[in-house]
């Protein structure tokens, strides 16, 4: 998949400026906003207290948690396409209007879902930020994350509540929502020139959609796609049933959320430099009104596009060579963010059934291996099996989201893990990777684990 963003990196401009005034006092206030949830968001859990992949997500409290952002007006939609004339209501993107002018701090309502005096809303606030992230010690990956953390913060809402998430681009780079799995109206499935425009730095983008199906769903960017969502833009978002049946068959106390993930440390950092080199040019040429769609690569229709290739005035990325077209070998595999030995063990006590729901945030399949346990794979991209099957491997297919149950019947260690050998190891070494641990905590074992990166 291309990287768009690479492709306006070749924008031709004169000069460099900072952005436009205005964002750093937002930037700020972003981070205030950020410390206050910190009292309501609960933190990743401690000690391998791993109940989720990430911070949860709690909604904010009311209206209110965004005290200086723009206001969010109830009635009719801010971006009213039909009105904005100059061809948008045509097409239906402001990628198209004149100039492209689009000032940071905007905020972008999409239609499609009731308005905030219709339903009542849980408000969640998240924002995406280049963080460093550290996959293991000594090595550290410039990523875009939600909220400055990979995986996302982790939503767990009830089927048929109703969802607003005020979604704030930190960044200077383009970036969409995609809620997959959730049954959204189609202005908010977050997919760039498809249903949506994507989210310009400095804006906000408004999604409202109500939760359903339950189950094991997710949530991506869907700009840039190997680069944004493969390295770090994912997380988990779990709808829980009124009443859930499972716990009747198998009576579950607690649950974990396991995103699998495969990162290429040379294309990231590759990526991410041609990007932070070439956007703060184009977006000072876009705050100025002077970038013209096709130097972006926006085309109304396939015919316009192949027309300006035609003409020779547009050569499309594929056909240059550049960095970032490298092929993506991931190095690192890894769960919620950490490769072997820094994964976070399932806790489980005798007796006990703990419910596993497994995420593939990654391009490549996986089959995971539990030792010493069957365990029953009772769902699949958030659906109930007619008939769980009892396993001790299970294969997670990329995008595909896997509910499994455990029994504590086994006290011990046990190793869970990619049964694909060239992931489970980091940077080529073995032992790493996708491996984690199945450990009891009540009982007093013989033997204790220990650590160790290079056999
Ligand atoms: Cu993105």
């Amino acid at each position: 998949m291309n990287n768009g963003s690479a492709r306006m990196g070749r924008a031709t401009v004169t000069e460099v400026t900072d952005e436009p005034a205005g964002s750093i006092s937002r930037r700020q206030f972003l981070r205030t906003t950020a410390l206050l949830a910190g009292g309501v968001v609960a933190g990743r859990a401690v000690a391998g207290e791993m109940t989720h992949g990430g911070h949860e997500m709690n909604p904010a409290a009311g209206q209110g948690a965004m005290p200086a952002a723009p206001s969010l007006p109830d009635g009719p939609p801010m971006m009213d396409h039909a009105s904005m004339g100059n061809g948008a209501s045509e097409y239906g993107s402001m990628i198209f209007m004149e100039g492209h002018h689009m000032p940071t701090g905007m905020v972008i309502e999409p239609p499609g879902s009731p308005a905030d005096h219709e339903v009542d809303y849980q408000v969640f606030d998240i924002d995406v930020r280049i963080i460093e992230h550290e996959i293991l010690p000594g090595v550290k990956v410039h990523m875009f994350a939600f909220n400055g953390s990979v995986p996302g913060p982790v939503f767990n809402v009830t089927e048929g509540d109703w969802i607003k998430v005020n979604f704030l681009n930190n960044t200077e780079e383009m970036h969409t929502i995609h809620w997959h799995g959730v049954n959204v109206p189609y202005t908010m499935d977050g997919v760039p020139m498809l249903n949506q425009d994507p989210v310009h730095p400095g804006h906000t983008f408004v999604y409202r959609f109500q939760a359903k199906p339950a189950g094991t769903h997710w949530y991506h960017c869907h700009w840039g796609t190997p680069l944004h969502m493969g390295h770090g833009m994912h997380g988990a978002f779990i709808i829980q049933r009124k009443h859930e049946r499972l716990k009747e068959q198998y009576p579950y106390t607690r649950e974990y959320t396991l995103m699998l993930e495969a990162w290429d440390t040379h294309f990231a950092r590759e990526e991410m430099n041609g990007l932070l080199e070439g956007m703060k040019q184009v977006n000072t040429l876009m705050a100025q009104g002077r970038l013209d769609p096709m130097t972006h690569g926006f085309f109304r229709s396939y015919e316009e596009f192949v027309a300006a290739y035609k003409s020779g005035k547009y050569v499309p990325p594929y056909l240059e060579s550049r960095s970032s077209g490298i092929p993506i070998r991931p190095n690192f595999f890894g769960i919620n963010g950490k490769a072997h030995p820094a994964t976070s063990a399932l806790r489980i006590k005798k007796d006990e059934w703990i419910r596993v729901r497994l995420i593939n945030a990654s391009g490549e399949s996986y089959h995971l291996h539990l030792h010493g346990h069957d365990f029953f794979w009772v769902a699949q991209d958030g659906h109930d099996l007619p008939m769980p099957l009892k396993l001790n491997t299970v294969h997670v297919e990329p995008g595909g989201t896997y509910d499994i149950m455990i029994h504590g019947d086994n006290p011990g260690y046990w190793a869970f893990h990619d049964h694909q050998g060239s992931h489970a190891r980091n940077n080529g070494i073995y032992p790493g990777g996708m491996v984690t641990m199945l450990a009891y905590e009540d009982f007093e074992p013989t033997y204790r684990p220990a650590v160790s990166v290079d056999q």
